[in-house]
């Protein structure tokens, strides 16, 4: 049986990727953080309790700016996969925590590295690379597009490239780099302008809110589908070679395209209910992303299979639905408030 080590498992992309990875016979282990409330939300569905022998999922206490725990983990759990997704991930707030950012999101990729260096263990490594490396770099971009990085997060997410590329050379350690455009689903995180979007055109819809406060509209961006993309992080490891790949999906729409679209699928016009708030635009912001993925469908045989209006729909009838939820609590006074949203 194979074995998986996932940081980030918590999250949108990490939940789908256990998803994929149980569902191909791995035993996945996956790095969690403690909170005070539970975080595991994403991944409860494929949780059985270690005393279970069907259980297959562990889950490990750690962080990633503590190195020497990562060392002993890798030795203890000895996995021939390592997907690196663990990230202070959102770009606005990488605004507001730099340093945090660089440290996580940059310099936790190199204890990683470091921790699988000095175990020796042999393990393939992914790399959650990111478009927002290429920053204001101009359209189409793929993986000879020089990077232009427009925020701490993309700095940070720069010198885990170059990190992960650098032990691929100097240590012959099999590491790739998945540059992903922006990849979304009814799990995204909240804060996300698509999530953002569905959760709160919804929840206008059945009179929870009557106002979405946005950002730039303006901004344009490839977006395609966590599950389809999963699958891509899976074949780049299965490759006879390691290798960068641009995933994405040759597609690019504003915010506020995704925004009138949502809003009409509910029959609302979103000029009646969409105002703009400055506290949403970044000090220097990333106009326009569109993906060329035609190294990745050559070689690995991959291809989006969620469209753009599929992926609006499939996301506006989840948050459809849990807005229903949210508002029956209301209503019957089991709930007092609605989420804030901070992103
Ligand atoms: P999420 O923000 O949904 O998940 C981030 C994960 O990282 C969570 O599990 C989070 O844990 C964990 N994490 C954050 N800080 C730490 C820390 N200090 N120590 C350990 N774990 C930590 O991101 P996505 O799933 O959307 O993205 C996965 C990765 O891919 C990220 O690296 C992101 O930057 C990158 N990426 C994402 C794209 C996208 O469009 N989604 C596109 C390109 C790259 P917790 O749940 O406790 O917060
Ligand atoms: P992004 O995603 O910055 O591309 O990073 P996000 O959804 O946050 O922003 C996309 C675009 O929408 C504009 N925008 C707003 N964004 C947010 N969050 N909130 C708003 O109210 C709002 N209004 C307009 C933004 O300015 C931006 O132009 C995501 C993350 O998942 C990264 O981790 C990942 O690396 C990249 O995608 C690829």
């Amino acid at each position: 049986m194979k074995k998986a080590f996932i940081t980030g498992i918590t999250g949108q992309d990490g939940s789908y990727l256990a998803e994929l990875l149980l569902g191909k016979g791995y035993e996945v282990h996956g790095l969690i953080r403690r909170s005070s409330t539970f975080n595991t939300d994403r991944i409860d569905h494929l949780y059985k309790d270690f005393h279970d022998p069907q259980a297959r999922l562990y889950l490990h206490y750690g962080d990633l700016s503590v190195s020497g725990q990562m060392t002993d983990l890798l030795y203890e759990i000895n996995p021939d996969e390592i997907y690196h997704l663990g990230a202070q991930s959102h770009v606005r707030v990488s605004f507001d925590m730099p340093e945090y950012t660089g440290d996580v999101t940059g310099l936790g990729t190199l204890r990683l590295l470091e921790a699988i260096r000095r175990t020796g263990i042999k393990a393939r490594f992914y790399q959650a690379s990111s478009s927002e490396m290429f920053g204001a770099a101009p359209p189409p971009q793929c993986e000879d597009t020089p990077f232009q990085p427009q925020s701490p997060y993309a700095a940070a997410k720069v010198y885990a490239y170059y990190i992960a590329r650098n032990y691929r050379q100097a240590y012959n350690l099999f590491a790739c780099n998945g540059i992903l455009f922006n990849h979304e689903s009814p799990r995204r995180g909240e804060t996300f302008v698509t999530r953002k979007i569905t959760r709160g055109a919804t929840q206008i819809k059945l009179g929870l809110r009557d106002k979405l406060y946005l950002g730039n509209l303006e901004a344009k961006r490839d977006w395609g589908f966590a599950g389809d993309y999963v699958e891509a992080m899976w074949m780049m490891l299965q490759q006879d070679k390691a290798d960068d790949f641009v995933i994405a999906t040759g597609e690019t729409h504003s915010v506020r395209e995704f925004a009138e679209k949502v809003f009409a699928l509910l029959d609302l016009d979103y000029q009646k209910h969409v105002e703009i708030d400055p506290r949403y635009f970044r000090p220097t912001e990333v106009d326009i992303l569109l993906g060329d993925a035609s190294k990745a469908r050559r070689s690995l045989n991959w291809e989006p299979k969620v469209g753009f209006d599929e992926l609006i729909g499939m996301m506006t009838s989840a948050d459809l639905e849990l807005a229903q939820r949210e508002k029956t609590l209301l209503d019957a006074g089991y709930a007092c408030n609605l989420n804030p949203h901070l992103g």
